[in-house]
């Protein structure tokens, strides 16, 4: 095809520009492979991958056996939709059930699907179940939350860029601050037809933002108190990437209904999940929720293979071991530095911060020079860079990256 010659990556760029909605704001550099923690752009430059898109990467890029389980299947019966049962599906389940200790899974594709299939959940065990007057139900979300894109998970963000022009919204959300019990608790005294309580256990978006030690277990035992679901998004903490395979982990907190997505499939396929216990998912019936690629055999047999993969290569202790070393090496820099005030972050979701101000452009020229210095990363908001690496790194690597991470700083310091 002629459009597969090799192009410049200002040629790649321009076109992306002119024939794609301008919906991101991309670091300028091209990617064309990936293998491990490294990537590699057009010109043949080679990167440690820092963000592992988005903690979607956890297992590396292109994982050998979870690529290959994908073409197996791929080749053998890629799509049935629900209509019918397939030889996969129930296989999975189980699987992935049991891995994660919940009777049921409620498969879909991207994230934002999974938030949007636990919230309805949530709302019809809300009325069926705990029993609050039809169309009533409040969900109690947390401020400087990020759950995805779509109308409904925008109607509770209060990112005035993600919200702008996109109403009008939808109802029944209740925002509290985040790492606040006694915003929690007076939120649940106060509102009734409360059902559920949507809470990421890092907040990942706002900046990695770690909870104080025991948050999560008193927010679980808040919620038991007012019959209340605890819901936790670990779309993007969860596979292993904060040292643990799930961040509730941390603390022993089960949640009631848990979402899951991104390294769920090792970013090699879009595969999301909902779990939760026969009490609560029993509430479904057919026909009230699903999606046509939902479950399909392809995401199924990625899935499996990608959660062996997280088991058998141990990759929650490596992020654990690994995270300390990170952010041991960082404090001992930070100490002399005037431009990072802090690191922070479990296991390998980290995040430093520099001290300008939240629209400075700084911590963008950073990661520019991170590039040219041989490392990708991006800012969250303004002034906070996230250093996500995949989970399979070892620490010859990570000190390597360390050393880069510093050198490319100290350009910065005055
Ligand atoms: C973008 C952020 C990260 C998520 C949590 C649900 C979803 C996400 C905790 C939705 C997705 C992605 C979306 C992507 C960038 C990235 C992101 F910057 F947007 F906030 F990771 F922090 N829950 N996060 O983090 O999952 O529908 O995307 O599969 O939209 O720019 P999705």
């Amino acid at each position: 095809m002629a459009i597969l010659e090799q192009q410049t990556s200002q040629q790649l760029i321009e076109l992306e520009n002119k024939y794609g909605a301008h919906n991101y704001h991309p670091l300028p550099v091209v990617l064309s492979k990936g293998e491990g923690v490294y990537v590699w752009d057009v010109d043949g430059k080679q990167y440690y991958d820092f963000l592992s898109a988005y903690s979607a990467v956890n297992q590396g890029h292109c994982h050998p056996k979870i690529v290959n389980a994908m073409v197996q299947q791929a080749q053998t019966l890629t799509l049935t939709s629900r209509a019918f049962y397939n030889d996969m599906l129930g296989k999975y389940e189980k699987f992935a059930c049991e891995f994660f200790g919940f009777d049921k899974l409620l498969p879909m594709n991207t994230g934002a699907e999974a938030v949007e299939t636990a919230l309805k959940l949530c709302r019809k065990w809300a009325y069926e179940v705990k029993g609050i007057d039809e169309n009533k139900a409040e969900i109690i979300v947390c401020k400087n939350n990020f759950h995805g894109r779509t109308t409904t998970i925008i109607s509770f963000s209060n990112d005035p860029v993600a919200r702008k022009n996109f109403g009008p919204f939808t109802n029944g959300f209740i925002k509290i601050e985040y790492d606040n019990l006694k915003a929690l608790e007076s939120a649940l005294q106060n509102n009734p037809n409360v059902g559920g309580f949507l809470v990421e256990p890092i907040q990942g978006e706002a900046g990695v933002y770690v909870p104080s030690e025991g948050y999560l277990t008193k927010a679980k035992a808040l919620c038991e108190q007012y019959n209340v679901l605890f819901i936790a998004d670990e779309v993007q903490t969860g596979i292993a990437r904060t040292g643990k395979l799930l961040a509730v982990n941390h603390e022993n907190v089960t949640p009631d209904i848990l979402i899951l997505g991104k390294a769920i499939s090792g970013g090699v396929y879009p595969v999301s999940a909902v779990l939760a216990n026969d009490a609560i998912m029993n509430v479904i019936k057919p026909g009230n929720h699903g999606s046509t690629f939902g479950g399909n055999p392809v995401a199924a047999a990625v899935a499996m293979t990608a959660l062996e993969v997280v088991r058998d290569e141990k990759l929650a202790e490596n992020a654990e071991v690994l995270g300390n070393v990170f952010r041991s090496e960082l404090n001992k820099y930070i100490e002399n530095s005037n431009i990072v005030t802090l690191v922070r972050g479990k296991g390998l979701l980290n995040a430093i911060l520099i001290n300008e101000e939240e629209d400075s452009d700084t911590a963008w020229n950073i990661c520019l020079a991170l590039r040219d210095n041989g490392l990708l990363a991006k800012p969250t908001h303004g002034n906070i860079i996230r250093f996500a690496p995949p989970l399979v790194m070892n620490e010859e690597q990570l000190l390597d990256c360390v050393g880069i991470i510093i050198k490319t700083l100290k350009e910065f310091e005055e």
